[in-house]
């Protein structure tokens, strides 16, 4: 029985299922947090709950940030490469403010989203919950303070476009952008998501946006990522004699692939089929062929899929 598996041959030929694995794929993320900071009470506001973000300047000249963080691990393969990144934010008042340019920043530190939910426009939000960021406070149950009251953000705007009249508005993808959001695949840790700063420099230039909380739902903030699903890379079959059983070995491909190991009699000719014994696809990255003992000679491959 020796001979026979001896003779057995392993071809390494690792391919996708399905030609759309060369596309690009777009997805529409949903918030997973936003709130407001309110810089006129640094310690006790906040805005987790409400239905509005606000930024800018007011008429009293009290300045207002919105934070907004989009769940981009959960939603994206990891080492998937990010080809385009864009944010919509719906304008749903703008006071007296004219138009005015709107910056996202990449943030730099983790910050909570609380249970505070002011009543009416929002404008001054509520009392601050212990989940909540504030002006000064990035969370406020640990006392955790921004390093710079007003949030820790990249110095470097991602992107800006200006606001005027109420209305949709979409920040369209920068190379900032798509950097923001890659290292976000590539480090979900580092996630934070961006501050939306309208100009602070002069008068009154303050924005309400809807926020995630909002009851009318295309109003929500949304971030539109256009990706590739990252190579396979190589995938070495090794195999080895067990218990008159083979046993497959390879390495995985890019994370969250599954393997179908596919068998046929002839190395040139034939057709592929699964192979016999096995509950495909699997997750593992190794296999024992129960049927090896009883085969004069079998060629195998292992075919990769995403799931
Ligand atoms: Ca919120």
């Amino acid at each position: 029985m020796t001979g026979k598996l001896s003779l057995c041959a392993v071809i390494c030929a690792v391919q996708l299922a399905g030609a759309a694995s060369a596309l690009a794929e777009v997805v529409t993320l949903p918030p997973m947090q936003d709130t407001t900071l309110y810089q006129e009470n640094p310690e006790s506001r906040s805005n987790g709950a409400g239905v509005y973000t606000f930024s800018g300047r007011t008429l009293n000249g009290d300045l207002r940030r919105a934070l907004v963080a989009f769940d981009v691990a959960a939603a994206i393969p990891a080492g998937a490469v990010i080809n385009s990144a864009s944010l919509t934010l719906h304008l749903s008042r703008t006071s007296r403010a004219g138009p005015e340019s709107v910056a996202l920043h990449r943030l730099l530190r983790a910050w909570g989203e609380g249970a505070s939910d002011a009543t009416a426009q929002e404008g001054t939000g509520a009392p601050a919950t212990p989940q909540d960021a504030t002006w000064a406070f990035s969370l406020v149950a640990t006392q955790t303070r921004w390093t710079t009251p007003g949030g820790d953000y990249a110095a470097t705007a991602s992107a800006a476009v200006t606001v005027g009249v109420i209305g949709t508005y979409t920040w369209p993808s920068t190379p900032e952008l798509v950097a923001d959001v890659q290292s976000w695949v590539d480090e979900p840790a580092g996630n934070f998501g961006w501050i939306v700063l309208s100009d602070e420099s002069g008068g009154p230039s303050a924005k309400r946006f809807d926020s995630r909380e909002n009851t009318s739902a295309a109003f929500r903030p949304a971030l539109t990522l256009d990706y590739t699903l990252a190579p396979i890379e190589p995938i070495v079959v090794s195999i080895a004699e067990a218990a008159g059983m083979l046993a497959l070995n390879w390495n995985p491909g890019r994370p969250g692939l599954l393997y179908t190991v596919q068998t046929r009699a002839s190395l040139t000719a034939g057709d592929w089929t699964p192979a016999a014994g096995g509950a495909w696809p699997i997750a593992e990255t190794s296999w024992m062929d129960p049927m090896a003992a009883t085969a004069a000679v079998r060629f195998y491959r292992v075919l990769a899929s995403q799931p």
